[in-house]
């Protein structure tokens, strides 16, 4: 049985629910709060301390962008990973984005609105302004991020955008970018998130 360390307020964790979910792999939660997360226990797991952990059997990966790549490579291959070099390429750089802009700029802005995290402010509003007009634009043009369906460039940069509310950012100020989150919850599969905008009519 796969084994999720996550919270339910994790986009990080719900990039790889989202996988499971549509995938239809089976597995089980197990819920690691901050207090677990300093555990000697969860040491063991992951020498960061940080969630998601992806555990089967013997096999244990961290990361949310390396799980999904793994989950990718296993059970879509050259679909929800890439059919050709150029898509591959255009994956690696909204894993990157993911790992990057959407993690230091609207998810940074969450963690001190919704948390009470202390950041660097500033820093985290220019890196969001800097990065929210390059993905509208793409978005306006393309329904998915890349190619012409779902891939892991889409379940890897999507949970912090849609949870933009939180992080004191209007979603209607970005229309596109609104419509491609609404897309992504009407899948058939995909697991409610605490803050994600219900699909309305989603196409
Ligand atoms: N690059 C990692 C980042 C994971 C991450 O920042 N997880 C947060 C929860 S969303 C966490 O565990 N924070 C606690 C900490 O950093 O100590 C990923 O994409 O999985």
């Amino acid at each position: 049985m796969i084994q999720l360390y996550a919270t339910a307020l994790s986009g990080n964790a719900h990039k790889v629910r989202m996988a499971l979910a549509l995938l239809d792999l089976g597995w089980e939660e197990i819920a690691t709060d901050a207090a677990a997360r300093q555990s000697d226990a969860f040491a063991a797991i992951t020498p960061m301390r940080q969630i998601p952990v992806y555990v089967e059997g013997d096999r244990t990966l961290r990361d949310s962008q390396a799980i999904l790549s793994y989950l990718a490579a296993r059970h879509r291959p050259g679909d929800w990973d890439g059919r050709t070099a150029e898509e591959r390429g255009e994956i690696a750089l909204w894993l990157s984005h993911a790992a990057n802009e959407v993690a230091n700029g609207p998810a940074t802005l969450r963690l001190a609105r919704q948390f009470g995290a202390t950041i660097a402010e500033e820093q985290a509003q220019a890196v969001t302004a800097r990065f929210l007009p390059v993905i509208e634009a793409h978005l306006a043009a393309h329904r998915w991020l890349v190619g012409d369906r779902l891939t892991i460039a889409d379940l890897a940069a999507s949970p912090y955008l849609a949870l933009m509310a939180e992080a004191g950012i209007d979603l209607a100020d970005w229309p596109a970018i609104g419509e491609w989150t609404q897309r992504i919850a009407a899948l058939p599969g995909f697991p409610a998130m605490p803050g994600w905008p219900a699909a309305e009519g989603a196409q």
